[in-house]
């Protein structure tokens, strides 16, 4: 596929209810939306960057950076075979993987649309529906917790996950699973905790949850080891995992038992497959993480929750848990099973609402 142009639209959209991590609060998504023309197709691509360094270093700023000075140059006007081809061509950028994702994930939208094969396809995806969850943002109390799971509940979801940072954990998740004694609960600290707060922590090994995810520093697998060992509870990883080589280590030193793909943190969808073939070979689940994705990004990642080993629900909500204006025309639905169609078009199966679109951009720049 040869590379005739790249278009960046760095957008904002307001989110329908904020959203509350350990690090922080956010009314409004931005993330940077990639176009790439090829031979009289367009794909399409999401960098889901933020505007804050919260989840990890990358945000809208630097993705721009590295998207327009480093990125383009190295594929612009060049023939990219594939995903595979393209990660040869930026292999001299260090690091700046939901840049590079972003990108990668519009050449999957231009390889399937040449092909007129969907991702799912492409990737040998095995399921037509899949199983997902809701992401809940921390609340102000233990109270508003159950209030908001409940919602979430009643409109579909048969498994939750709550936010969690220190304070804000123990009764909050132990007054959500007293509400919901059967339901499929497990929590996210995203880095917050430290091995000083193990003793603290250790009630949320009784409530039966399927999983913790991440709850110490972002660049430790080493003491998710030794936090695992003390837990009954699967430690599942998500900020640690930045590669397939951090997924091996994290195997071979037993620090989780579950890990949470997100092709933006890994620096593309081939790197997530990557992850999900050497976590099936060890006999080790995995379930596809969210970021708040617009329809796009969302496509993605039913695509790739449709390959064997995405054996968990996904943090991949229906289109309204997020946005009421989406930028592509489809809208993802949530079944009466908790479950969501996997796109079966070709490429991603979405289009882009250019208006809306439009309307939600900050910048744009076209290289
Ligand atoms: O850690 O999974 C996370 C959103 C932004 C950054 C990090 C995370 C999240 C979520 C949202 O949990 C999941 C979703 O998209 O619904
Ligand atoms: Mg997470």
């Amino acid at each position: 596929m040869k590379i005739e142009s790249l278009t960046f639209h760095h957008i904002s959209m307001p989110l329908v209810a904020a959203f509350e991590t350990s690090f922080g609060r956010e009314t409004v998504r931005e993330c940077i939306i990639i176009e790439i023309r090829s031979e009289g197709l367009i794909g399409w691509g999401e960098c889901v960057a933020s505007y804050n360094p919260g989840y990890n270093y990358e945000t809208t700023g630097t993705a721009m950076h590295i998207l327009k000075e480093f990125i383009s140059p190295l594929i612009l006007g060049k023939d990219i075979k594939d995903a595979l081809d393209f990660q040869k061509h930026v292999e001299g950028i260090r690091g700046h993987h939901l840049a590079k994702a972003g990108v990668e994930m519009a050449l999957w939208d231009l390889i399937g649309k040449r092909e007129g094969k969907s991702l799912k396809q492409l990737f040998g995806g095995v399921r037509e529906k899949v199983e997902v969850g809701v992401s809940v943002g921390i609340q102000e109390s233990p109270q508003k917790m159950v209030e908001t799971v409940t919602d979430f509940v009643n409109s579909g979801y048969a498994r939750v996950k709550i936010k969690i940072k220190p304070g804000k954990a123990v009764a909050e998740s132990q007054a959500v699973r007293n509400a919901f004694p059967n339901i499929r609960l497990q929590v996210d600290a995203n880095s917050a905790f430290t091995m000083d707060d193990i003793d603290h922590l250790k009630p949320l090994d009784d409530l039966n949850l399927l999983l913790i995810e991440q709850p110490l520093f972002e660049d430790d697998i080493w003491d998710h080891h030794k936090f695992q060992a003390k837990f009954k509870t699967p430690v599942c990883l998500d900020e640690s995992i930045v590669s397939p080589r951090h997924a091996r280590y994290a195997i071979e030193m037993n620090a989780c038992k579950i890990i949470n793909i997100k092709a933006g943190r890994l620096g593309g969808l081939s790197q997530g497959i990557q992850v999900h073939d050497l976590a099936q070979q060890n006999n080790m689940p995995v379930w596809c993480g969210g970021m708040l994705e617009t329809g796009i990004g969302r496509a993605s990642n039913l695509a790739l929750s449709s390959m064997s080993n995405f054996i968990l629900p996904g943090d991949v909500s229906a289109s309204d848990r997020y946005y009421t204006r989406d930028i592509t025309h489809e809208r993802f639905v949530l079944n009466a099973d908790s479950t969501i169609d996997v796109p079966n078009k070709p490429g991603l199966g979405v289009t882009v609402d250019e208006e809306a679109l439009a309307s939600y951009t900050l910048a744009k720049v076209v290289v």
